[in-house]
């Protein structure tokens, strides 16, 4: 099975998120098999707003802890997984992320490259990555910190804890909620809307928008990624990944 399946609802298409049993976790195969699916439907001029959603239980658990097991600064750096995440930010597409479940560290990361996200009542964001000995890589601590403000994304980022659909709403990182029994009709529904829209005015709207959030992102997360990749070498990084794989408590030296 693919993890990643594309839906064609002309003038929508439906993208989503395939690997259950691990609660839609992001390894290499699913950002390559993603980038390549939001390519090919950018390149095609009859999509004119994409839905990205996961299942009912999780849009996506964050990147897959495995693999950060064994991985190093320079592995991490050649593989440069999180660069998939600026990929999707370069869709020119309308992308709405449809949240139900869990969007956990670059899972919220993943919702946060879309353009608009909404989310079903019953949505559970977090970026937990302290508790592994990280931090967020994949854009986290600039876009949340953009969209939350300073001291309520220190809040969510140094404590890692799971943050509600309402609370997403009210720190403005959700547009709107939607009822647990509708969130994706309710989202193509937006979708279809928004692809009702004329395309070109679409575009240079999000265009627009995007470069007030933009106008000083680099450097930020030019820094981020380097300290990400920097806590690779930390003892606290193995604690933190094996405790979780091992299903214990961390416990942290600050080595
Ligand atoms: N990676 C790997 N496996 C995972 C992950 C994950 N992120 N999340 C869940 N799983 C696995 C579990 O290990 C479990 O496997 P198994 O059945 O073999 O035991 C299976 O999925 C189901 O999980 P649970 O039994 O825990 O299911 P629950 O519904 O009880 O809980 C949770 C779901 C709350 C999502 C829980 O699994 C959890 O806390 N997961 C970890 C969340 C997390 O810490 N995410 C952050 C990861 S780090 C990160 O995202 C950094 C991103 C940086 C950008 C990219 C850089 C390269």
């Amino acid at each position: 099975m693919p993890f990643v399946v594309v839906e064609r609802e002309a003038p929508i298409a439906i993208v989503r998120l395939n690997r259950p049993e691990v609660r839609n976790a992001l390894n290499l195969q699913v950002m390559d098999e993603l980038v390549a699916a939001l390519d090919a439907l950018d390149g095609d001029e009859m999509v004119r707003a994409i839905v990205l959603t996961g299942d009912e239980k999780a849009f996506a658990a964050g990147a897959d802890i495995t693999g950060f097991l064994e991985a190093t600064p320079v592995t991490m750096w050649r593989e440069d997984l999180t660069g998939r995440w600026e990929r999707i930010r370069r869709i020119q597409t309308p992308l709405i992320a449809a949240v139900s479940g869990y969007a956990m560290g670059g899972g919220c990361e993943l919702a946060m490259v879309c353009d608009i996200v909404v989310a079903s009542e019953n949505a559970q964001f977090a970026q937990p990555e302290i508790n592994l000995g990280l931090i967020p890589g994949a854009g986290g601590t600039q876009r949340l910190t953009r969209v939350a403000g300073k001291y309520r994304a220190m809040d969510l980022i140094l404590t890692g804890r799971r943050f509600s659909a309402q609370e997403a709403r009210e720190i403005g990182l959700v547009a709107r909620v939607f009822p647990a029994g509708s969130w994706l009709d309710d989202a193509k529904a937006l979708a279809r809307e928004i692809a009702a829209k004329p395309p070109l005015a679409v575009r240079l709207a999000i265009e627009a928008i995007d470069l007030v959030a933009n106008s000083t992102l680099d450097a930020g997360l030019e820094f981020e990624r380097k300290a990400f990749y920097l806590l690779f070498a930390s003892e606290d990084k193995d604690e933190g990944t094996r405790a979780f794989v091992e299903k214990r408590k961390a416990n942290f030296k600050g080595r």
